[in-house]
C-alpha cells in the first residue's frame, strides 16, 4: 500500500528537527514492502487546504498523522479538508493520538487512532485494511481505535510495547532530504559546537539519535506514552553513530531520550565503549539525572567526547521540586552543575516556573539557586525556563481540572500552542498576569546578572583549567 505519513506542524517552530517516530514507522513500512512518502508540515508551514492538495496529490491508500498535543489545532482542520475531498482512511497516532482520543473522536472523522509504539501495530493495521477495508475485526491490533457503526471509538484490548528496540533497525533516513534537516538541525548547535568544541572553523553537522526508550519516574508535569525504559544496545548505537558520521558526515550528535542518564551502569558502557572507538563525533545528552552525576560518570562522559549536558533542574525550591515529584534534592542539582562545569563540559537546564504551590519565596529560591550557579562560572543564556503547560494525562492537568481552571478541554486544546505561554493559572499568585510580571521581573535580574559579570561564558577557560583531565 502507499501510505503518506505527515508531521503536523508546530507553530513559530523555526528549525525542523526531524521526526524520529515517524522515521521509525517509516523504516517499519518498507520493511512490510509497503511505499511510503512524507509531507512534513514542520518544514512546509501551509495551510490545512495547501497541505490537503499536497497530500492527496501523491494519490495514497493511507494517511497517518503524527504530532505533539500542541498541534491540535491544526488537526481539527486539516482532517475537515482531507474528508471533505477524499474517503482515504486517516489514521492518527503519536502523542496527539495518545492524550487527545476522546476530543479526536468526538471532533474529526478520523477513522482510527493508534497509540502507543507502531512499528509493528501500523503493519498490522495496513494488512487488515488490506485484507478487507471494511472489517470490523481490529481486536488484535494492540492499542487501536477505530469507529463502530455509530461513528464512535471501539478499542482494543491492550497496548503494545515492543521489548527488543534494535530489532526497528535505524530510522528510514533515505526516504527524507537529510540535506535540509542536516542544515536546519545544525542551526540549534552551531554556537555550543563553535564554544565547546576547540575546533574553530570546523562546519557543526549535528543530528538526533535515541539511545534508549522510556523512563522511569513520573514527574507531574510530564507526558509520557510508554514508561518501560528499554535500551538500544551498545552496538547498535555505535553502529547507528558510526553510520551517520560516515554516510552523513555528522559532528555533533544530540541525545533527546528521555532520560538517557538513569542507569550509571548502562550509562557507563555505552560511554566507554564511545570513548574506545574514538570516533570524532562530539556529544550532547538530553536528560539527565543529578543524583547520579559523579566523577566516574563525568570521566567517561568527558573522554567520550560529551561537549554538553542537560539536566532537567526544574527549580531552586526544594518544595517545588517535591510538588513537580523529581525526587530529587536541590543540592544535588547544585552538586551536578558545578562538577560538571569544573570537569570541562558545558551544562544546559530546564526550569519549570509556576507550578501549583509556586510563590515569592519559591520564586526567590530560584533566582538564589541561580546566582549560585551563575557565580560558579554558569552562563545564564544556557537555562531555558518554561511555564508549566498543562498536557492531558498528566497528574498537572488533573489538578488544573479540579481547579476549574479547564473546563473545556476541546476549546483548552485548540488553543494550546506550547509556546511560552502561561494558558492557566496555577501558582500561588492571585492572577495569571501578577505571576507573569514576576517572571519578567525574575527575567530582567537574569539578564542584568548575566550582564554585570564579564567572567561567565567562557567555557573555553573551563575546560583548559578542568580538574579531572
Ligand atoms: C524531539 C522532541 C521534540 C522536538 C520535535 C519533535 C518532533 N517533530 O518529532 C522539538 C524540540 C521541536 C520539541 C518541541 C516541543 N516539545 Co517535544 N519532545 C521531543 C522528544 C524529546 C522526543 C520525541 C521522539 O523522538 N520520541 C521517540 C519516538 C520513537 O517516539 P514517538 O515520537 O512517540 O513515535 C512513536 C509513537 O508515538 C508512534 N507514532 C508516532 N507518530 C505516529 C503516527 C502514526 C500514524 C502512527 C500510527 C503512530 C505514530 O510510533 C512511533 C514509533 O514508535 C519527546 C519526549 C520523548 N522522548 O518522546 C518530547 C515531547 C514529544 N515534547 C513534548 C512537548 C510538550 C514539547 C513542547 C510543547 C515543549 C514546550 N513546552 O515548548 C515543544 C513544542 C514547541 C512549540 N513551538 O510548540 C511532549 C509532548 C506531550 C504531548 N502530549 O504531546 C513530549 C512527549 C515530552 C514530554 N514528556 O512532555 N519536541
Ligand atoms: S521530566 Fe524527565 S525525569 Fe521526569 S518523568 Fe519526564 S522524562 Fe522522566
Amino acid at each position: 500500500m502507499k501510505i503518506c505519513l505527515v508531521s503536523l506542524p508546530i507553530r513559530k517552530e523555526t528549525v525542523s528537527h526531524p521526526n524520529i517516530g515517524l522515521l521509525f514507522l517509516s523504516r517499519a513500512l518498507r520493511n512490510t514492502s509497503h511505499s511510503v512518502s512524507w509531507v512534513d508540515l514542520v518544514r512546509h508551514a501551509v495551510s490545512p487546504k495547501k497541505a490537503t492538495e499536497i497530500i492527496l496529490k501523491q494519490k495514497p491508500d493511507v494517511i497517518g498523522i503524527s504530532g505533539m498535543i500542541v498541534s491540535y489545532y491544526y488537526l481539527e482542520p486539516l482532517v475537515k479538508e482531507l474528508k471533505a475531498r477524499s474517503t482515504t482512511p486517516v489514521v492518527v497516532g503519536g502523542n496527539i493520538a495518545a492524550t487527545a482520543v476522546d476530543i479526536i473522536e468526538k471532533h474529526t472523522e478520523v477513522n482510527f487512532c493508534l497509540i502507543g509504539e507502531a512499528e509493528r501495530t501500523f503493519p498490522k493495521l495496513l494488512e487488515q485494511l488490506k485484507k478487507s477495508p471494511n472489517s470490523r475485526d481490529f481486536k488484535k491490533i494492540p492499542g487501536l481505535y477505530w469507529r463502530n457503526k455509530k461513528k464512535l471509538f471501539v478499542k482494543s484490548p491492550r497496548r503494545d510495547v515492543p521489548p527488543d528496540i534494535d530489532a526497528f533497525g535505524f530510522p528510514d533516513y533515505d526516504s527524507i532530504d537529510m540535506k535540509h534537516y542536516i542544515s536546519s538541525y545544525s542551526k540549534n548547535y552551531r554556537n555550543f559546537f563553535e564554544m565547546l568544541t576547540n575546533r574553530p572553523g570546523k562546519t557543526c553537522r549535528a543530528f538526533p539519535i535515541l539511545t534508549s526508550r522510556g523512563c522511569p519516574f513520573n514527574c507531574s508535569f510530564c507526558f509520557r506514552l510508554i514508561r518501560n525504559v528499554r535500551y538500544h544496545s551498545v552496538e547498535y548505537t555505535l553502529e547507528h553513530i558510526k553510520f551517520l558520521n560516515r554516510r552523513h558526515g555528522i559532528n555533533l550528535i544530540s541525545i533527546p531520550d528521555e532520560l538517557m542518564v538513569a542507569n550509571k551502569k548502562f550509562a557507563l558502557k555505552l560511554l566507554n565503549a564511545i570513548a574506545k572507538e574514538n570516533l570524532g563525533v562530539s556529544f550532547i545528552t538530553g536528560g539527565a539525572r543529578t543524583d547520579i552525576i559523579d566523577k566516574e560518570l563525568l570521566e567517561a562522559f568527558k573522554l567520550a567526547n560529551f561537549i554538553m549536558i542537560c539536566y532537567g533542574v526544574e527549580s531552586g525550591s526544594q518544595k517545588m521540586l517535591d510538588i513537580m515529584n523529581k525526587k530529587i534534592k536541590v543540592e544535588d542539582n547544585l552538586r551536578a552543575i558545578t562538577m560538571t562545569l569544573e570537569s570541562g563540559i558545558g551544562v544546559f537546564f530546564n526550569l519549570v516556573m509556576g507550578m501549583p504551590g509556586e510563590d515569592e519565596t519559591s520564586i526567590r529560591e530560584t533566582e538564589n539557586f541561580l546566582a549560585k550557579v551563575h557565580n560558579f562560572g554558569f552562563d545564564l543564556r544556557f537555562f531555558t525556563p518554561y511555564l508549566a503547560v498543562p498536557f492531558p494525562e498528566t497528574e498537572l492537568y488533573n489538578c488544573a481540572v479540579k481547579k476549574g481552571l479547564i473546563p473545556d478541554k476541546h476549546k483548552y486544546l485548540l488553543r494550546l500552542e506550547g509556546q511560552q505561554q502561561y494558558p492557566v493559572n496555577l501558582s500561588a499568585f492571585k492572577t495569571r498576569d501578577e505571576f507573569l510580571e514576576r517572571i519578567n521581573t525574575m527575567k530582567r535580574k537574569i539578564k542584568f546578572m548575566n550582564k554585570s559579570k564579564k567572567t561567565i561564558v567562557d567555557f573555553k577557560k573551563l575546560i583548559k583549567k578542568a580538574k579531572l583531565w
